[in-house]
C-alpha cells in the first residue's frame, strides 16, 4: 500500500490519499458514477484500467434497466472504460478472474470489491462519487487502517469450507469489529487455500466493516493467473517476517465445522448443527461470495444422481460466464439440471431481491453475504447463510442440514487452464469523438446541495437504532433499483421499511435531523442511502457511530455527520425535537441544542480538514468544481 501514498504519510489514523490502479462500477451504483464523472469534465478516464459491469439491474421489466445499460455501453466507449455486458458475470467474480491482479489499488463502487484482497490486491469498495473522482485520476482518501492479523493455521476438514472460516471471523468479531482495520490473513493454513477460497473470505470481510481483507500472493496466486492465461501479471507479495499487528487472531482450520449465520444479521453464526432439521422453503446458490467454479463443482458433485427435495426450490446463480461455459462443457451443468435445480441468469439475482423472494414467512437458505431483513423481497423471510456444501446438502434433504452427514466429500481440482473469452466485453471506442451518449427519460441530473449554511435547524426526522443498515436506509429490490438514475423517484423509498411516512414528513419539515445508534449505515456502498436524504432535506445524522463508506458517502453529499460524545446522550433526543447546530466553524465538539427538551448536547466528529471543506461546499462535486473558494 504504501508505494501507492500520494499525500500523507502512513501513521495510524492520519488520512492519506492512495492512488488508484484499477476502479469497477456495477450498474446499480454505475449510472450515478458516470452522471457524476461527465459533470467533471475529464475527457478520458486517467487509471490504468476501469471496467463497467452489467450484473445487478438485469431483470427488464421495463425500458428502465435497459435504459441505463444503453447509457453505460455509451459512457464507456466514450471516455475509456471497458464495459463487462449483462450476461458476463458479477463484477467481483469477472474482476478476479479476468483483471484483478497482486499489489494494485482497485476501488469500487460496490462493497464487496474486497474480493480482489484473495489474489493481493489492496481492493477497497466506495460510494460512487469517490470512484468517479478515481476514474478522474484524483487519489481516494482514507484514514490509514490499524492491521488485524488472521493467523490462519491447519486445513479444513472435509465439508467445511472457506465460507465457514469466514463465518467464524463473523462470529468473533460481529459486523463492526474490522472497522476502521485491515484483516491480513498469514499462516500455514493459507496455503491450502485456493484463490476462489480465499476470495470468498475477502468478499465477507465486508460484513465485519473492514476497509479491506489482503492475502500473501503466492504459488496458488500464479497458478491462478496462470490458469487465466495472465502469468505475467504476477508479483509475489508476503507477510513482513517480523510483521507487528495491532491486533492478532488465530483460527484452526482442522478444529471447524460447518456454520451458519441465522436471521437477520450475518453476525448470527452458530454451527449448523445447532438448527439442523429446520424446513426450508427455497435454497438459493450463487452471488459474489460462493459463486466460483470451485464452489459450483462441489454442488454439482453433491447432486450428480440425486434429487431435489421436492418441497423446496433450489436455484442457481453462476457467477461469471466463464464458471458457466465450463460446467456446461464438463457436464456438471447436466448433473445439476438433472437435479432438478432452478438455472438463473448469470448475475446477482436474489441476492440483491431481484427475483426469486422467498414465500410468506419462508425460510431461505443461501450462499450469500448478508440476511438483513426484507432484502431478499419478502418482509418476513428468514434468511440463513452458509456454504455452498450446507446448500447442496439441504437442497437435497428439505431440511437445513449438515454436509457431513454426507457420504463422501468430492475433491475438486482446480482447472489447469480455465475457458477465457472475453467476448462479452465492450472496448472503448477508437473514436471517442464519434460517440454519443444515450440517455433514457428516467435518468434525471444528479442533484446537488448548496453551501453548508451558518446553522443548521430542524427536526428530528427519525430515531433508529445500532446497525443500521443502507438497505433499511434505502432498499433495493426489483421495484426499487430501476430508480437508481432517478434521485427524485428513489427518495420516495427512503426508510420505506422503519418508517414509511419519512418522505413525506422530511419534505413537510423541510428537512432535519437523524438520530442513530452504532454502526449507522453498515452493508452496502449504494451512496444513494445519503443522496436521498439529502435531496429530502436530511441536513444532519448523529449517531453513536458510523459504517465507513456510509460515513464518506453523507460527507460526499453535504450531510453533517456528528457522533455522540457521551453515547448515552442518545436516550435525549426523541422523533419531533427540534434541534440547532451552529455550524459556521464546525469545531471538533461543538454543542446541539435541543430547543423542545431545552437542552445543550456535546457531540463531535472526527473530519479532517479535506472532509470540512468538502461539507462547507455542500458536497465533493461542488468542492471539486470550486475549490479555490474553500
Ligand atoms: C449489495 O450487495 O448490497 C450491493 C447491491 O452490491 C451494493 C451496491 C448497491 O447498492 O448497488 C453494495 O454492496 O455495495
Ligand atoms: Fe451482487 Fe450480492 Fe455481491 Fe452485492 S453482494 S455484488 S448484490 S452478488
Amino acid at each position: 500500500m504504501e508505494k501507492h501514498i500520494v499525500e500523507g504519510t502512513f501513521e495510524k489514523g492520519a488520512e492519506i490519499g492512495l492512488r488508484i490502479d484499477q476502479t469497477l462500477t456495477q450498474d446499480s451504483t454505475g449510472t450515478l458514477v458516470y452522471l457524476q464523472f461527465e459533470a467533471l469534465g475529464i475527457p478520458r478516464v486517467k487509471t490504468k484500467l476501469s471496467v463497467s459491469y452489467i450484473d445487478h439491474n438485469t431483470l427488464q421489466t421495463d425500458f428502465r434497466n435497459a435504459d441505463d445499460h444503453r447509457y453505460l455501453q455509451s459512457v464507456a466507449q466514450k471516455y475509456g472504460i471497458i464495459l463487462s455486458k449483462a450476461g458476463n458475470g458479477i463484477c467481483h467474480q469477472v474482476h478476479l478472474e479476468r483483471f484483478a491482479r497482486p499489489c494494485f489499488t482497485l476501488l469500487g463502487s460496490d462493497s464487496h470489491t474486497t474480493t480482489a484482497g484473495g489474489i493481493g490486491m489492496i481492493a477497497i469498495g466506495a460510494g460512487g462519487l469517490d470512484v468517479a473522482v478515481a476514474i478522474g485520476g484524483s487519489p481516494h482518501y482514507i484514514k490509514v487502517p490499524k492491521i488485524f492479523g488472521i493467523k490462519l493455521a491447519g486445513k479444513l476438514p472435509p465439508f467445511v469450507s472457506a465460507k465457514d472460516i469466514i463465518l467464524e471471523v463473523l462470529r468473533r468479531i460481529g459486523v463492526n469489529g474490522g472497522m476502521g482495520k485491515i484483516l491480513e490473513y498469514y499462516g500455514p493454513g493459507v496455503e491450502t487455500l485456493t484463490i476462489p477460497e480465499r476470495a470468498t473470505i475477502a468478499n465477507m470481510g465486508a460484513e465485519t466493516g473492514a476497509t479491506t481483507s489482503i492475502f500473501p500472493s503466492d504459488k496458488h496466486t500464479f497458478r491462478f493467473l496462470q490458469a487465466q492465461g495472465r502469468a505475467d501479471q504476477w508479483t509475489g507479495l508476503a507477510a513482513d517476517k517480523n510483521a507487528e499487528y495491532d491486533e492478532v487472531m488465530e483460527i484452526d482450520l482442522s478444529a471447524l465445522e460447518p456454520l451458519v449465520a441465522k436471521p437477520h444479521s450475518p453476525r448470527n453464526v452458530v454451527p449448523v448443527a445447532e438448527v439442523k432439521g429446520l424446513r426450508i422453503d427455497q435454497v438459493c446458490i450463487g452471488s459474489c461470495t460462493n459463486s466460483s467454479y470451485r464452489d459450483l463443482m462441489i454442488v454439482a458433485s453433491m447432486l450428480k444422481g440425486r434429487r431435489v427435495n421436492s418441497d423446496l426450490s433450489l436455484t442457481i446463480s453462476p457467477g461469471s460466464r466463464q464458471v458457466l461455459e465450463m460446467l456446461a462443457r464438463n457436464g456438471a451443468l447436466a448433473d445439476i439440471v438433472k437435479a432438478g435445480a432452478r438455472i438463473l441468469e448469470v448475475a446477482c439475482g436474489p441476492c440483491i431481491g431481484m427475483g426469486q423472494a422467498p414465500p410468506t414467512a419462508g425460510v431461505s437458505v443461501r450462499t450469500f453475504n448478508r440476511n438483513f431483513k426484507g432484502r431478499s423481497g419478502t418482509a418476513d423471510a428468514q434468511v440463513y447463510l452458509v456454504s455452498p456444501e450446507t446448500a447442496a446438502a439441504t437442497a437435497l434433504n428439505g431440511v437445513l442440514s449438515d454436509p457431513r452427514e454426507f457420504d463422501e466429500a468430492p475433491e475438486i481440482a482446480m482447472p489447469e487452464k480455465f475457458i477465457t473469452d472475453d467476448g462479452l466485453f465492450v472496448y472503448p471506442s477508437k473514436t471517442p469523438e464519434m460517440v454519443r451518449i444515450v440517455r433514457g427519460p428516467n435518468i434525471k441530473p444528479v442533484p446537488l446541495r448548496g453551501e453548508l449554511p451558518t446553522s443548521l435547524e430542524g427536526e428530528v426526522l427519525i430515531k433508529v437504532g445500532d446497525n443500521v443498515t443502507t438497505d433499511q436506509i434505502m432498499p433495493a429490490g426489483a421495484e426499487v433499483l430501476p430508480l437508481r438514475s432517478n434521485i427524485p423517484a428513489i427518495s420516495k423509498h427512503v426508510f420505506e421499511a422503519i418508517d414509511p411516512m419519512f418522505p413525506k414528513r422530511a419534505k413537510e419539515r423541510k428537512g432535519g435531523f437523524i438520530i442513530a445508534g452504532e454502526n449507522y449505515g453498515q452493508g452496502s456502498s449504494r451512496e444513494h442511502a445519503a443522496l436521498a436524504p439529502m435531496y429530502l432535506g436530511v441536513k444532519a445524522v448523529v449517531a453513536k457511530s458510523f459504517s465507513r463508506i456510509h460515513l464518506a458517502n453523507l460527507i460526499n453529499y453535504g450531510i453533517v455527520p456528528l457522533t455522540f460524545r457521551n453515547p448515552s446522550d442518545y436516550e435525549k433526543f426523541s422523533i419531533g425535537d427540534v434541534l440547532e447546530l451552529e455550524a459556521s466553524e464546525l469545531k471538533k465538539e461543538p454543542i446541539l441544542k435541543n430547543i423542545t427538551k431545552q437542552l445543550k448536547i456535546q457531540v463531535k466528529h472526527n473530519l479532517t480538514s479535506r472532509e470540512l471543506r468538502i461539507l462547507k461546499a455542500g458536497g465533493l462535486l461542488n468542492f471539486i468544481k470550486n475549490k479555490a473558494q474553500y
